[in-house]
């Protein structure tokens, strides 16, 4: 299941050899050769149990064992032909209420019990419903119930209509439809589309979006795509040729295209279109083909500096973190958090502790929206949730030295549908060391210089044409970042070649007939913190100019213009954007924990690294979404943590945007954050931010959108959270001692002069670093690499041989993937 690696897993009682080693001999004893995995420990195990973790096989079979029990009297079949049908849609672990929690993590209470949410797909009175329930506790037992699962849905109901129960059956009827109009297609998009067979590479598709979805009424606008099989390019293949449908009934049979439309025009029936065509003033379009111009690799080229390899991070002595790979815990240089997956909405990282405090009880995304604006009837009223689909789902599995370096730890995904499903390595944990120091200093004596490595968590989800890479990142300090970089196939438009007809333009003419169709990528994510506790409250920090006057500065300067720092209070449950000029700090402090120096103990909330402030959605009121995403509205959320509001979101909102089963808006609703208005009110603080891009694409976005151009961050640093910079006790990094004479420079000290080494307490081993040569005296903190390193092709490149996916069960972003998901293989 896991990469060949040279960091195999030693012997114990090898281990302890190395351990005892390591504090008997003052310079390393072995060659990397002979010993190359040293100081990893053989077994490291969590001392809580991961309450987060998905439900195993075992947890999801009994689950299914009593779903399927005749007594439960559910009828629901293990092969549903469509929505119409009662089946077990997934199973997932329903997280535990952090109420419950909370005791258990502090050693006062047991575990909470497990309980599962189960997704069922029902028909009551010929209507077809989505449902959740949860069941539990597990293991089932006489105990076990079935309930409506409402309590974490603040529409108060536990259901969403299913809008497109026979969603196959609708695609079928599209390629048929496009298929009975081959003489049109033929003639304006030159081909013909191949119900008999969709994989079919000369054949059209169809993708089809829902415009108007009320009781009873349905109606989609559909359009042609070529196929793009080979570089799965679909998205970028679209064709000049729309009809609208209605399929309001639930008997195919009455199904009809209302209009169709090409080039600005529309044509009230299919008959319109050929008359039109037949006249010889008919404007033809030009056709948006497949060709090289998609293919994602360049093998052939080879300008200079090709026919080198580039540089690559290694890790010859071994991992630093510590992983207890069933438990799914992490620790490393002071932090400690727990791993956790879901179907819908990828990894989440759950009691993150740093040097034994608390900092954020979860992290996770919530929903992950790309919204489209245009002037053809597809583009002008596009918009994905992309949890729908099923992010957790596609987690592919990782490629060792190009998602990650070849010495990660990889970890699986598991998720339960019809049957459970496990996708190898589509989680990697690694360290890697910037490309610059994280810290130092020159003076006239002596230069500090330490290494700034990270800890990254890294999980890549496959929506359709999109491949989003997620980060959490630690540094060192305490900081935690947040980081999401997407690349893939952009989503384009028909771009006609005279060019948009409407007032507006959204995109750029990329290629013969496409345009690069402007959309905005709004992420969003729940980081739950507890500074030093629970008891949070939130600041704005201003940062102001200011004028005033000073009795020091008279007579001289009656007046004078300065900045002072101003403190406002985060009063109600409230949306912020990100300030301008960065004239405010967001901080979150403990109630009434402080530091050493009598100042509160705090974060910052602060965008990180990548294109700019991760921006929120610009479209005001978006029609399409109605209310299934308002927290995309602002750039970050502070709220009352409640056990009702697990998520910002729910996938189902995506089929039910008016009147979603969690409303974001319901939740932000101005309650007072101040424990002092409220008796009731412990102090615990959520905070909900986005991350995302205004994503403006243009020729560099084809083939792909490139990582570095949509990348963005959200960090979370320390603020008076420590007395002082925490990360010396743990970097890696060395003393110079200059001999200052002619001040900064690298002079030759005078014979026998050893210089200031900070040796306060110098034993001999300690002094290991100390090998000045006759110019400098040196001396390294943290450990060194003090002989060579060998190292194997597969510590540099690795062959791929262990890459365990065969196939991917990628989504085409139709709801048909989504609903009758990839587990009826
Ligand atoms: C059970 O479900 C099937 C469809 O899967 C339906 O045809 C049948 O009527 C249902 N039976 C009952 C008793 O509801
Ligand atoms: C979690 O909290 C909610 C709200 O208080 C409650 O309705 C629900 O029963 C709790 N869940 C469990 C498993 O105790
Ligand atoms: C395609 O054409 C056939 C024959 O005219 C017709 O029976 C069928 O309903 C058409 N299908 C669609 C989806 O338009
Ligand atoms: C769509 O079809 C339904 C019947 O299936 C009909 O009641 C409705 O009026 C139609 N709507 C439009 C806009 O054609
Ligand atoms: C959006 O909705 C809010 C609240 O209903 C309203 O105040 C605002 O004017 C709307 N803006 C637009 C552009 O529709
Ligand atoms: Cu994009």
């Amino acid at each position: 299941m896991h990469y060949p690696q040279r960091l195999v897993a030693i012997v114990s009682s090898l281990a302890v050899f190395v351990t005892l080693a390591l504090f008997l001999i003052s310079s390393w004893p072995f060659s990397s050769q002979a010993s190359p995995a040293p100081a990893k420990e053989a077994t490291f195990t969590a001392a809580k149990t991961n309450l987060w973790v998905e439900l195993t096989d075992s947890e999801a079979t009994q689950v299914y064992s009593f779903l399927y029990d005749e007594a439960r009297n559910l009828n629901l079949t293990k092969d549903p032909r469509n929505g119409y049908d009662n089946y077990v849609m997934y199973t997932e672990l329903l997280r535990p209420n952090k109420t419950d929690v909370l005791p258990y993590l502090s050693d006062e209470a047991a575990p909470p019990p497990r309980y599962a949410r189960v997704a069922l797909s029902q028909t009551v009175n010929g209507e077809a419903y989505i449902m959740y329930y949860a069941v539990g506790p597990l293991p089932i037992s006489d105990k076990t119930t079935m309930q409506p699962l409402d309590y974490c849905y603040n529409a108060g109901r536990n259901w969403v209509k299913n809008p497109v129960p026979s969603f196959m059956e609708f695609q079928e009827w599209g390629l048929k439809l496009s298929a009975n109009v081959s003489d049109i297609t033929l003639q304006l998009l030159g081909a013909a589309a191949n119900p008999a067979d969709a994989d079919d590479p000369e054949g059209l598709l169809v993708s089809t979006r829902p415009v108007w979805i009320e009781d009873g009424t349905i109606i989609h606008w559909m359009q042609l795509y070529r196929p793009g099989i080979k570089s799965n390019a679909r998205s970028i293949l679209p064709q000049g040729l729309y009809v609208k449908l209605n399929t309001s009934s639930t008997n195919s049979g009455e199904w009809k295209t209302l209009e169709w439309y090409y080039n600005g025009i529309f044509y009230e029936t299919t008959d319109d279109l050929r008359a039109a065509i037949k006249q010889p003033d008919f404007e033809l379009l030009p056709m948006n083909l497949d060709g090289p111009w998609t293919d994602m690799e360049d093998f052939e080229a080879s300008p200079p500096g090709r026919e080198l390899p580039p540089p690559v991070m290694v890790q010859p002595q071994g991992a630093r973190y510590r992983l207890d790979k069933d438990a799914r815990f992490v620790s490393w240089m002071g932090f400690e958090f727990y791993v956790s997956t879901s179907q819908s909405t990828g990894v989440s990282l759950f009691d993150i502790k740093f040097k034994g405090d608390s900092v954020i009880y979860e992290l996770g995304m919530q929903e992950a929206m790309a919204h489209y604006a245009g002037d053809d009837p597809t583009q002008g009223g596009q918009e994905f949730l992309d949890t729908f689909f099923g992010m957790g789902k596609m987690m592919f599995e990782l490629v060792p030295g190009y998602d990650c370096p070849a010495y990660a730890d990889f970890l699986s995904m598991n998720y339960h549908e019809t049957k459970s499903q496990t996708t190898p390595n589509s989680i990697c944990i690694f360290e890697y060391t910037a490309d610059h120091a994280l810290q130092r200093h020159t003076s006239r004596l002596h230069l500090s210089i330490s290494k700034s490595t990270n800890l990254i968590v890294r999980f890549v989800s496959t929506v359709g044409n999109y491949d989003y890479t997620i980060d959490y990142l630690f540094f060192l300090d305490g900081t935690i970042e947040v980081k999401v970089r997407a690349s893939g196939f952009i989503f384009a438009a028909f771009y006609p070649p005279q060019g948009p007809k409407s007032e507006g333009r959204y995109g750029y003419r990329i290629h013969d007939a496409i345009s690069s169709s402007m959309h905005d990528h709004v992420i969003n994510f729940k980081a739950d913190f507890d500074i030093a506790g629970v008891a949070n409250d939130f600041q704005r920090l201003g940062i102001e100019p200011m004028t005033t006057s000073y009795s020091w500065d008279k007579p001289e300067v009656p007046q004078r213009n300065t900045m002072h720092l101003v403190e406002y209070p985060l009063e109600k449950e409230s949306g912020i954007d990100w300030p301008k000029n960065s004239g405010q700090m967001y901080l979150i402090y403990h109630a009434d924990k402080l530091n050493a120096w009598g100042e509160r103990r705090g974060y910052r909330i602060t965008p990180g690294t990548g294109m700019g402030s991760p921006p929120h959605l610009t479209i005001l009121n978006s029609t399409t979404l109605g209310n299934a995403a308002r927290w995309a509205e602002k750039d970050l959320w502070v709220l009352r943590r409640k056990d009702t509001e697990q998520k910002a979101a729910d996938p189902l909102n995506f089929i039910s945007p008016l009147d979603p089963i969690v409303d974001f808006a319901k939740m932000a609703d101005r309650e007072t954050l101040l424990t002092s208005e409220d008796k009731d009110y412990d102090g615990d603080l959520v905070v909900y931010f986005n991350l995302g891009a205004h994503h403006v694409a243009h020729t560099g976005d084809i083939p792909n959108t490139l990582m570095h151009t949509s990348a963005s961050s959200v960090m979370f640093v320390p603020h008076n959270f420590n007395d002082r910079d925490p990360s010396r006790e743990t970097v890696n990094g060395v003393r110079l001692n200059l001999d200052g004479k002619n001040g900064p420079g690298w002079i030759a000290p005078k014979s026998g002069e050893t210089g200031d080494l900070r040796s306060r307490v110098v034993s001999e081993k300690e002094k290991r670093g100390d090998v000045g040569t006759s110019k400098t005296k040196i001396r390294y903190f943290g450990a060194t690499y003090d002989e060579g390193v060998t190292l194997d092709k597969e510590a540099l490149e690795p062959g791929l041989k262990g890459y365990d996916s065969r196939e991917n069960r990628v989504s085409d972003l139709s709801w048909n993937a989504a609903l009758f998901g990839p587990a009826r293989d």
